[in-house]
């Protein structure tokens, strides 16, 4: 394959609003934010990531503005220059930064992007080779609904998501909007495919009270306990019948096989953003082929460049439940790539047809959710 020298990394904060924003146990954004990182090669080549991060930090320790701080001033004079002979060897190069996994992960996902058009693939194929694997060209997909002010509200929200044909629903909870809230849902939706997801809000001592939903069910719930809780995961794990899935807590491939080790993980959502890049997620991807254990494709609310990446990762065989990357007006209209990804009636988008991430970035708008965020900044730096 060729080679990719970079020329040039441009660096652009956003924000954009959202179509329906998502209450979690953590809170609510006021507004989508990113950093979106360009990179163009000596020859002219041009590719795209995405760091998903937010403005403040409420679902991993990042920020905006930290994520432009440590790819401002280190990860791009890092990379800046360098030949990538291999884009899944960028993180060796990144190795003397710690942490700052969102950051990570949208500048390596422009070297990936970059690396499959310079070689007019697509993203998707390109991964594939990494796991010996062959794309399906779809992402089979489902939607994540943010705590409601009412029962009613939710199920309101879910009939709609349902009509326009998701087939897998995910609920936010939180203490105080849990049990009651998932009877209720149960009650109401005997037949549909619905999980919970609890961005972390409770702890061990909630063992007997989230043994409740055993009789619900429910498809899993995501990551009950704290981030850091991965053996206490494995001590809930045999004090509920409902199937626990990470998410926070698993942020590299040797947390993964920590938790295995533990029995602290049935199902595995895997984000991208959060474990630091694509590199990783192959990694991961790997494990979870080797032990059989469940795999989907987390969100972290995407523009169309993030999800773009996310969907041809998705289209892997062995990702094997349905993924949070919904349909582009699930999130935002406009986004800032075109065409939108459109749900398909089995549940599913598409891998578009062209190199690299396959949708096209469209400068005016990027430029337009770049001043917003220039006026919209609730937290400046200095
Ligand atoms: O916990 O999965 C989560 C979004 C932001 C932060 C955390 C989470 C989420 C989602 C969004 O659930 C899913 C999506 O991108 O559609
Ligand atoms: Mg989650």
């Amino acid at each position: 394959m060729r080679p990719i020298t970079i020329k040039e990394i441009a660096l652009h904060p956003i924000a954009m609003p959202f179509v329906e924003p998502l209450k979690t146990s953590f809170g609510m954004e006021p507004f989508k934010g990113a950093v979106l990182v360009e990179i163009t090669t000596e020859d002219g080549v041009k590719g795209w990531g995405e760091a998903a991060v937010a403005p403040a930090p409420g679902y991993s320790g990042e920020t905006i503005a930290t994520a432009y701080h440590i790819l401002k001033h280190f990860m791009v004079p890092l990379l800046t220059g360098k030949t990538i002979e291999d884009p899944y060897h960028t993180r060796d190069i990144l190795k003397v930064i710690r942490d700052h996994h969102h950051a990570r992960a949208g500048i390596e996902g422009a070297i990936w992007d970059t690396f499959a058009r310079a070689n007019d693939m697509r993203l998707a194929d390109l991964f594939a080779s990494y796991v010996d694997a062959e794309s399906t060209n779809r992402a089979v997909v489902g939607v994540s609904i943010g705590i409601q002010p009412t029962v009613e509200d939710t199920l309101a929200i879910i009939r709609k998501r349902m009509g326009q044909g998701y087939k897998r629903i995910k609920l936010k909870i939180k203490p105080g909007w849990d049990v009651d809230f998932a009877k209720a849902i149960r009650a109401a939706l005997p037949d549909a495919t619905i999980m919970l997801d609890a961005n972390s809000a409770y702890t061990l001592a909630d063992s007997d009270h989230l043994a409740q939903f055993d009789d619900l069910n429910l498809l899993m719930i995501e990551q009950p306990l704290q981030p850091f809780d991965i053996y206490e995961h494995g001590m809930l794990n045999h004090l509920i019948d409902t199937p626990i899935c990470l998410d926070e807590s698993i942020k590299t491939a040797l947390d993964l096989r920590i938790a295995l080790q533990v029995n602290a993980i049935d199902i595995l959502n895997l984000k991208p953003a959060r474990v630091g890049g694509y590199s990783e997620s192959i990694d991961i991807y790997k494990i979870c082929v080797e032990h059989e254990l469940p795999l989907w494709i987390g969100g972290m609310l995407e523009t169309g460049i993030g999800r773009a990446a996310n969907v041809a990762f998705a289209s892997l065989p062995g990702v094997t439940l349905p993924c949070d990357i919904s349909a582009t007006d699930r999130y935002f209209d406009p986004d800032i790539t075109e065409p939108p990804f459109v749900l398909q009636p089995d549940s599913t988008l598409a891998v578009p047809d062209g190199p690299g991430i396959g949708v096209e970035v469209i400068p005016e708008r990027v430029q337009e959710a770049a001043v917003r965020w220039q006026e919209r900044n609730l937290y400046p730096v200095g």
